[in-house]
């Protein structure tokens, strides 16, 4: 943590004095007004765990035990069994709410569909009849690939009623990125679409599953929702509409019972070195996390509010608190397809007022943008039905935190600042909103049942100041593994520090307690609220015949949190265009990861055993005067990319 940023970031975040404590008004409504979900859990956190996941999901058979911890392996609420998709669906049904909304879906270019309980469990249980008819089994794994369209909750909430696990994968990655994900899976089944809306145009999704899937040998079939109504090849016998599969399904299929550790999805993340990890969730804990989080950190109120997640199904953040936390609570959701600024900036808002959002969860990078196009857009709208606000995927620095707070939630509305990752499951740092006071950029403390500390680089606990965030306890929604790969599992989180999960995140904890988090100490990169890995983005470059050598570094970014710059060395004598190496990367990983500005130069700074120096990059990437360069190989090197800097035109 010597890094001169991350004191920067340290000092700014102390001169944070602003507090803000619940109001009468929210706390007067607020499921959790004092501390006394903190104390039960500080009393015995895995028998509060068992009270959560007796009151809030349904049990085909009670587990016998409520945890087996054998580090780095838990299992929660062992020899239970209970179905997800039947939590999610059938038992709304059964009590009543047949005729709730699930969702009120608006696509970008204006069409819009109302689904309630009754018509999202008919589809699951047909399309849960179509993956059977195509041969998957319990254990199978599916891949999904689609856009933000109610048939990507159809289709996870069907592999869940089933027993296969899904593997979804973001309409934003390419086809080669596609592919590996489903050769490390072995995925028997892919569901995709024609093509989805995003800025006013279609996107081809099914081109890209196509090119993807001539390389993956375990695919069998491929199903093709109608979205976007563009042309595709359908391949005879391999390839089928969504819609024909549907009109011929049997419309029952029971749900099964599952055992509480079976695996319930895969979601690929980006971890340190250039191959994604498959992360393992199973189904009794993890929807036991999610819908207590949902529940709790969002104050739900199931018969009022209406709740929007503007994540895409793609990310963790979907998968939980779209699909699974949102539905096992029988809430009423908005989901939307689009991009915020189509057919123009207010579209954000413009949806609040239409549905009546309630509660708003959204990412700090989004938050930057609107802060970028002024008040005007929020300002033509009513917006007085918000009642709670969001923050997800990165830090959120004071200044968009004010901003979010007077112009979105009009001085009234607490804000959230959740703290999770991918290999969690669900939140785990974040305020209750009626009993938490609120510091502006932190995001607070540990959820009750959770157990975060802060440690120094010799793995000690910090009680005051800068370190390393560790979660100290298992909990219901952790990741399982690492599919196909135990070793990393075991080296990425439990080496670190013994006995503790090492987040990869840097945080410091305030003379009051509060936890502030200052972004990843590793080499992965977030960009947008997107986890992209340097070296990842480091092996797309150097597959292009004209790239000798390349280092990627994430540098500040006032909208993007971090943006990618890299640093390129050419093979001799070959030349390329900056824009031509910019579209390799989206070709091989995906938009997202496309660099922001590539720096082409003779040599990269290295140490005398050859290791590429990326803190001098970073430094160098954001203008910074150079701290200690003795241990450089050559220290031209740096002063020469400085000066070609400089003399870049620049990107803004
Ligand atoms: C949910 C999600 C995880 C990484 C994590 C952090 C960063 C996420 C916050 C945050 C500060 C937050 N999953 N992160 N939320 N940093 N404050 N509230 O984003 O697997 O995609 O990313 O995101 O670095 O390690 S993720």
């Amino acid at each position: 943590m010597a890094d001169n940023e991350e004191h920067d970031a340290i000092d700014d975040l102390l001169l944070e004095q602003r507090k803000f404590a619940p109001t009468d008004s929210f706390k007067k409504q607020t499921l959790i007004a004092g501390t006394h979900l903190y104390d039960e859990a500080n009393q015995d956190y895995e028998a509060f765990w068992a009270r959560q996941a007796d009151e809030l999901v349904s049990w085909d058979t009670k587990w016998n035990r409520i945890c087996e911890w054998e580090l780095p392996y838990s299992k929660w609420f062992v020899g239970g069994r209970l179905n997800v998709s039947y939590n999610c669906l059938d038992r709304h049904v059964l009590a009543g709410k047949g005729d709730k909304v699930a969702f009120y879906f608006e696509g970008e270019p204006g069409d819009t569909r109302t689904i309630t309980y009754s018509d999202l469990l008919g589809e699951v249980q047909k399309f849960s009849n179509v993956l059977k008819s195509l041969g998957v089994v319990k254990g199978d794994r599916v891949n999904i690939y689609l856009p933000m369209i109610p048939e990507a909750a159809v289709a996870m909430l069907a592999c869940a009623r089933i027993g296969a696990a899904h593997s979804v994968v973001f309409g934003g990655f390419s086809a080669q990125a596609l592919a590996d994900r489903i050769n490390d899976a072995e995925a028997k089944v892919l569901i995709t679409a024609d093509g989805g809306w995003r800025r006013g145009d279609v996107f081809p999704l099914k081109q890209q599953a196509d090119e993807a899937v001539a390389t993956t040998p375990t695919i069998e079939h491929v199903v093709v929702v109608r979205r976007g109504n563009n042309a595709v090849t359908m391949k005879p016998g391999r390839d089928h509409w969504y819609h024909d599969l549907m009109v011929a399904a049997d419309p029952v299929c029971v749900a099964e019972p599952m055992d509480s550790e079976q695996l319930l999805f895969l979601l690929y993340t980006s971890g340190t070195t250039g191959k994604p990890k498959g992360i393992m969730h199973t189904t009794g804990g993890y929807l036991t996390h999610v819908s207590y989080t949902h529940k709790y950190v969002f104050d739900l109120h199931p018969e009022k509010d209406i709740f929007w997640c503007t994540a895409d199904v793609g990310w963790i953040t979907g998968h939980s608190y779209i699909v699974y936390g949102p539905l096992a609570n029988g809430a009423t959701q908005v989901m939307y397809e689009g991009v915020p600024n189509f057919p123009a900036n207010d579209r954000m808002w413009q949806i609040i007022e239409k549905y009546k959002v309630t509660i708003f969860y959204t990412a700090p990078t989004a938050i930057r943008t609107y802060m970028k196009w002024g008040t005007e857009a929020p300002g033509k709208h009513d917006l007085s039905s918000l009642r709670l606000l969001g923050s997800v995927g990165e830090p959120i620095n004071p200044e968009a935190w004010m901003w979010y707070r007077e112009h979105i939630g009009s001085n009234k509305c607490p804000i959230v600042d959740t703290w999770w990752q991918t290999e969690t499951g669900g939140i785990m740092i974040s305020p209750l909103p009626g009993a938490t006071t609120l510091k502006p950029g932190s995001a607070t403390f540990a959820l009750p049942g959770i157990g975060a500390e802060v440690v120094d680089d010799a793995g000690v606990t910090v009680l005051k100041g800068g370190g390393y965030l560790t979660l100290t306890h298992p909990w219901p929604g952790m990741l399982r593994g690492i599919w196909g790969d135990a070793e990393r599992y075991q080296e990425t989180y439990w080496s670190r520090f013994a006995g503790r999960y090492f987040a990869g995140d840097g945080a410091k904890l305030d003379d009051e307690g509060y936890l502030w988090l200052l972004g990843r100490v590793d080499d992965v990169m977030n960009v947008s609220g997107h986890r992209i890995s340097t070296t990842e983005v480091e092996s797309a470059l150097v597959s292009h015949p004209s790239v000798a050598e390349a280092a990627v570094v994430g540098a500040n970014d006032s909208t993007t949190g971090q943006a990618i710059i890299a640093y390129v060395t050419l093979v001799t004598g070959k030349e390329v265009d900056e824009q031509v190496l910019r579209n390799h990367v989206a070709t091989e990983i995906g938009a997202i990861a496309k660099p922001k500005t590539i720096y082409f130069t003779p040599d990269l700074p290295k140490t005398r055993s050859g290791k590429i120096m990326r803190r001098l990059l970073r430094d160098v990437a954001e203008g910074r005067n150079l701290g200690d360069t003795t241990t450089l190989a050559d220290a031209n090197v740096v002063l020469e990319l400085q000066k070609r800097i400089a003399d870049a035109p620049s990107e803004d």
